[in-house]
């Protein structure tokens, strides 16, 4: 495949590496890259109409759910629905899946998508980048009939495709199918993504980390100690701290320019901030495609069972000689201490 195709051309091109390919996953993987224009659109112009501010409602998390939050939720939700091309949503700004069920009623697609539609939306009135990242599975229940929770409850290692949408100072829209991890840069004029990052790689060190330090004295002894060891005077350290606020935004810069991004668990949070589900495993199979890996301290990231849809775990993720170094030090202290009980 040639450097400047189109994202078009290219899910078409490598279609055939799916075994059984029935076009559907190409089908559903494009329907995502036009739900990423219109919210692109959106989000660009967020500075110039007034559409900025809280849109009363809060998610099932309890947080503040801002405007364009609800915008990009509906716009994917709708775009996956009218098509037909799924038998089942989960997005992180709804309390439960949605089942997606044909005009006849039943509905025959294989796959469920997993969707926080605007991460980082903390940073939208601001002016600084925001994501949007998915997880695609096949169903394990009989398809025909309406999907169950455990369709979307599976372990990461299951995923069949994993990608984000940075809305950046570039919009660009980064994924996998298992086959490595390519990245499109949308070129506004025309609103098609090129091919601008071939085959991405995290080099196996990196000169960054990214955490909100400002928890320091919330955080476990293992993950103070990283923290100590990467400000340390030796070899190629102390490393840099950037940290955006913006999961996306941070891993793209990392996988990069080589880095560790870590939201660990704290006494403020005792399960981490991130859910596993939305955010955790996408990033964790992008990772991993492109030579890095995710862990949440002690095992990894992909491996985990989850029990719920909203279900929330540490990360560890980026350069892979980095991850192992953290990990190195948070194995000197007990597991049980660093998941404290959820109140
Ligand atoms: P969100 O899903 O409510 O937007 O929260 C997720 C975001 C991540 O993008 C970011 O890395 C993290 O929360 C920042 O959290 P904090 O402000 O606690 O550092
Ligand atoms: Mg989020």
């Amino acid at each position: 495949m040639q450097k400047h195709s189109t994202l078009g051309e290219f899910i078409i091109g490598h279609q055939k590496q799916f075994k059984y390919s029935s076009g559907e996953l190409s089908r559903l993987i494009n329907s995502i890259r036009l739900a990423a224009k219109v919210v692109n659109h959106e989000v660009n112009k967020a500075g110039l109409v007034d559409i900025l501010g809280d849109a009363g409602d809060t998610n099932v998390q309890g947080e503040d759910q801002q405007k364009l939050d609800v915008y990009a939720n509906d716009i994917f939700m709708e775009t996956l629905r009218n098509r037909q091309i799924v038998c089942g949503i989960a997005s992180e700004e709804e309390d439960d899946f949605v089942t997606i069920s044909g005009h006849d009623g039943s509905n025959t697609n294989k796959y469920v998508v997993l969707i926080d539609p605007l991460d980082g939306s903390s940073n939208i009135d601001v002016n600084v980048s925001v994501g949007t990242i998915f997880s695609i599975y096949r169903r394990v229940t009989e398809p025909g009939k309406p999907v169950q929770k455990e369709d979307f409850l599976q372990e990461g290692n299951k995923q069949v495709a994993a990608g984000y949408i940075v809305y950046g100072t570039s919009t660009m829209l980064v994924y996998t199918t298992g086959h490595g991890v390519n990245g499109f840069t949308l070129n506004p004029a025309i609103g098609t993504f090129y091919l601008s990052h071939p085959n991405m790689k995290f080099p196996e060190d990196g000169p960054i980390y990214s955490i909100n330090e400002g928890n320091y004295v919330h955080f476990p002894q293992g993950v103070k100690d990283y923290l100590k060891y990467c400000q340390m005077e030796e070899g190629d350290r102390p490393y840099t701290a950037r940290y955006i606020g913006s999961l996306v935004s941070d891993f793209h810069r990392n996988m990069i320019k080589g880095g560790i991004y870590i939201y660990p668990t704290s006494s403020k949070s005792p399960q981490g901030k991130l859910r596993l589900l939305y955010e955790c495993n996408p990033i964790a199979f992008i990772a991993e495609q492109a030579g890095g890996f995710a862990s949440d301290g002690y095992q990894r990231i992909l491996d985990i069972k989850p029990t719920e849809l909203h279900q929330r775990v540490p990360i560890f993720c980026g350069s892979k000689n980095m991850v192992a170094k953290a990990e190195e030090f948070m194995r000197k202290y007990p597991q049980d201490a660093y998941y404290a009980k959820q109140k």
